[in-house]
This record gives structure tokens, C-alpha cells and sequence, in this order.
């Protein structure tokens, strides 16, 4: 088998995504997702001008060859632009060779460990009551894992609270908006928060929280240390981890479990945390860090260390990475949860999938391959629109971590 094509496909059906196709001399195509929110069109370049040439004429069946081909041939090693496009790249040549070995990928990774794959939903609400509201939603529809986020008294727009409750898209305006934070009025809320939601539904739903790197390490463990008589399923990007050894820190004085990692592209970025088991769930995914190859890579590496999966799984990431991450995720023995953002009517009919959802858990479904695929003519009628997240500042303006 040759590659004879590879085509980068942009579409905004409600948001931006990049898709790599590749194509082959017998008739077998694969689909890979290349989507970096807010930065998508360096992807797209590096794929069409770098990338493509490279490929053609290649066996697609050299997943592991074409990767470090990539990755070590470039010179210009890691990093979001490269790694998410070796991910399109990778994503594809296994939906190839599945497609070729006519068998869902999970069969080619190992086959299933597990029955499905728990998902958790995001509950958020303008108040603590609003939130509580938004959780019994989940609980209704069968989630047994629900990340809860809420604002915060005397901030006017805080990160994770939408208008929109299902479809939640943070990538909202042409040119970046801006939020204002406070660390101690998030600090003084957030146990309240937690508080009332156990009083309502009990412990019988995990519940998650996500911190987005607003903290420094010593308020990062007061807070897990305050969360504790809740008992979190995790406590998610509590700073941010450039410095891997700020975890050192956090767990010395919290038994609330840790998540880290969903801006991660290869294994180098949580090494020490790993290794020194200063986490409990890893939150790379398939597209930012570097495809089934490399992220397998990681989940193996994490599985000696008692660290799970907790994959990435927002909006921005197209439904060919929710596919690639579910194959990964009933095959994967440290399998964790998997979160699920769901992606909007227009996105799915753009990217008709084989997954879907039922009492709390997605199942990738048994079609060949990853089962997504991609509708172009569909996908022409949403042109790419600049979209921007936001940026975030403390209360006398200076630059915060968003
Ligand atoms: C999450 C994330 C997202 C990100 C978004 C950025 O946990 O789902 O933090 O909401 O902010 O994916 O591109
Ligand atoms: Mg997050």
C-alpha cells in the first residue's frame, strides 16, 4: 500500500477544527485531527507545507518508521504545532491500518479491558446553587462523573461558566476577552462549593474540579487540603506545570488526587511527575500529544506508577480525537475516565462517528477503523472564523494564567 494524498480540511461548524486525510492507492483512507485552539492555521501550514510532501508515496502501514521520521527528522523537536501534526498523522495511519485489518482499532491495541469508557460531564452554573442545579442534570442523564465549576462572588465572568450549559465553548470572541481573578475569593468559594453539592447528592457521584493553573503550589495544596472532606475524584491543573517539581510541593500536603497535563505533547513534559508519582491521572490526548503512538508511549510509561488516563476531551478537540482517545481508552489496563464535553449537532453531522453515549459511559462502537469520519462537502459550507479564549487578570491588571 502507497499514500498518494494527504489533504488538510478546515471547518468552523460552531468551531474550528483541522482534519488531515490520507489517502492511499487502495481506495483505504484514514482521518486525523490537528486542532490547536486559537493557533489552528500553523498547524495547517506545517501539515500542507512540511509535512504532506513527506508522505507521499510512502507504506502507510510504517506507523512507528513515519513517526519518528517525523519527530526525529524534523531536527526541530516537541512542541503543540509539530506534535499535533504527527498526531494527524499518526491518528490516520492506524484508522488505516484498522480499516485494512477490517477490525475496530481497540482490537489492534490489545483488545477491550474493560466494557466502556466513563466519561465525565461538565456542571457549571453562575452560583453555587445554579451549579448545584447543573449537577443534578448529569446525574439525571446517567454521568457517574461530573467536574463542577461556579462563579465567584465579586468576579464578573470566571473560567469553566458558560450561558450555553451542553455545548460550553471557551474559544468565544475574534480577539481575545478578558476575565479578572482573584485567588483569595476563589479560595474562600470553592470548598463552599463542594460543601453543598455533597449535602445534596451525596458521595455517590466522583465529582472532579478544574483548577486551570491559577495557583502557586502553597495555595494549590490549601486547597486540595480544604477539598479533602469532599473527596474529589481530582483536582485538575492546580498550577502550572512547566516546573514539574511545584507537585513536590502539593502532594506533600493533600491526599486529593491530582490531574495534570491536557497542554502536555510528549512524555518529557511529565516525566518526574510520573515518575515520582506526584500525580494520579495523566490528561494527554491523542492530538496534542503526539497520536495513539506517542500517547500509548506515555499511558505504558504511567501504568508502572499506578498513574491513570484522564484524556483531555473539550470542545476543541474534534470528534476524531474523541474516537482515537475511546479505541486507546477500552484497551488501556490504566485507564482512568475520559472526559466528554459534547460537541454541538452541526459538529457531529459534520463528523458522523461510530461512539456513542449510554448511562455514563461512551463506547467507540465496532465499525474498522476509528470509527469517525468526515462529511467534506459538509465541512466546506463552515469556513475557518478567527476565535480566540480568553486571557485572565489579576485585580490590579497584570497578565494571569489563563
Ligand atoms: C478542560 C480544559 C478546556 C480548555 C480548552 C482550551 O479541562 O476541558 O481546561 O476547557 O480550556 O480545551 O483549549
Ligand atoms: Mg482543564
Amino acid at each position: 500500500m502507497k499514500i498518494t494524498d494527504a489533504k488538510v480540511i478546515v471547518t468552523s461548524p460552531g468551531r474550528n477544527f483541522v482534519t488531515l486525510k490520507i489517502m492511499t492507492d487502495e481506495c483505504v483512507y484514514g482521518i486525523g485531527d490537528a486542532t490547536l485552539n486559537g493557533r489552528e492555521l500553523a498547524v495547517v501550514s506545517y501539515l500542507k507545507d512540511h509535512v504532506a510532501p513527506c508522505l507521499i508515496g510512502r507504506d502507510p502501514h510504517q506507523i512507528e518508521d513515519i513517526w519518528q521520521y517525523l519527530y526525529r527528522g524534523a531536527y526541530w523537536r516537541t512542541g503543540p504545532v509539530t506534535m499535533a501534526a504527527i498526531a494527524a498523522v499518526d491518528t490516520a495511519l492506524w484508522d488505516i491500518k484498522a480499516k485494512a485489518a477490517n477490525m475496530p482499532l481497540y482490537q489492534l491495541l490489545g483488545g477491550k479491558s474493560r466494557a466502556g469508557v466513563m466519561v465525565y460531564g461538565h456542571a457549571n452554573g453562575r452560583d453555587i446553587d445554579e451549579t448545584i442545579d447543573e449537577v443534578g442534570k448529569y446525574v439525571e442523564l446517567g454521568y457517574k462523573a461530573i467536574r463542577a465549576q461556579s462563579g465567584i462572588p465579586g468576579l464578573d465572568s470566571t473560567y469553566g461558566v458558560s450561558a450555553d450549559k451542553l455545548f460550553y465553548e471557551p474559544a468565544d470572541a475574534d480577539l481575545p476577552s478578558e476575565n479578572v481573578w482573584s485567588t483569595t475569593k476563589y479560595l474562600d468559594h470553592t470548598p463552599r462549593l463542594f460543601e453543598a453539592i455533597r449535602n445534596k447528592y451525596g458521595f455517590d457521584p466522583h465529582l472532579l474540579h478544574d483548577v486551570h493553573h491559577r495557583l502557586t503550589p502553597i495555595e494549590a495544596a490549601r486547597l486540595g487540603k480544604s477539598l479533602e472532606p469532599y473527596r474529589l475524584f481530582w483536582m485538575e491543573d492546580a498550577v502550572p506545570a512547566e516546573n514539574q517539581e511545584s507537585f513536590r510541593l502539593i502532594r506533600q500536603h493533600t491526599t486529593t488526587p491530582l490531574a495534570v497535563g491536557e497542554i502536555f505533547n510528549t512524555i518529557w513534559d511529565c516525566r518526574t511527575l510520573i515518575q515520582e508519582q506526584l500525580i494520579d491521572y495523566i490528561r494527554t490526548t491523542v492530538v496534542h500529544a503526539g497520536g495513539i503512538t506517542h500517547l500509548r508511549r506515555i499511558l505504558d510509561f504511567a501504568s508502572i506508577y499506578n498513574v491513570r488516563s484522564g484524556c483531555h476531551g473539550a470542545t476543541d478537540l474534534s470528534p476524531v480525537c474523541m474516537g482515537a482517545s475511546l479505541h486507546l481508552g477500552l484497551s488501556a489496563p490504566n485507564f482512568g475516565v475520559q472526559e466528554y464535553m459534547r460537541h454541538t449537532p452541526e459538529t457531529d453531522e459534520v463528523f458522523p462517528h461510530a461512539y456513542s453515549y449510554s448511562d455514563g459511559y461512551l463506547y467507540p462502537g465496532d465499525t474498522p477503523g476509528h470509527g469517525v469520519d468526515l462529511d467534506e462537502a459538509l465541512a466546506e459550507k463552515y469556513p475557518y472564523r478567527r476565535a480566540y479564549l480568553p486571557v485572565n487578570r489579576l485585580e490590579d491588571g497584570a497578565m494571569w494564567n489563563w
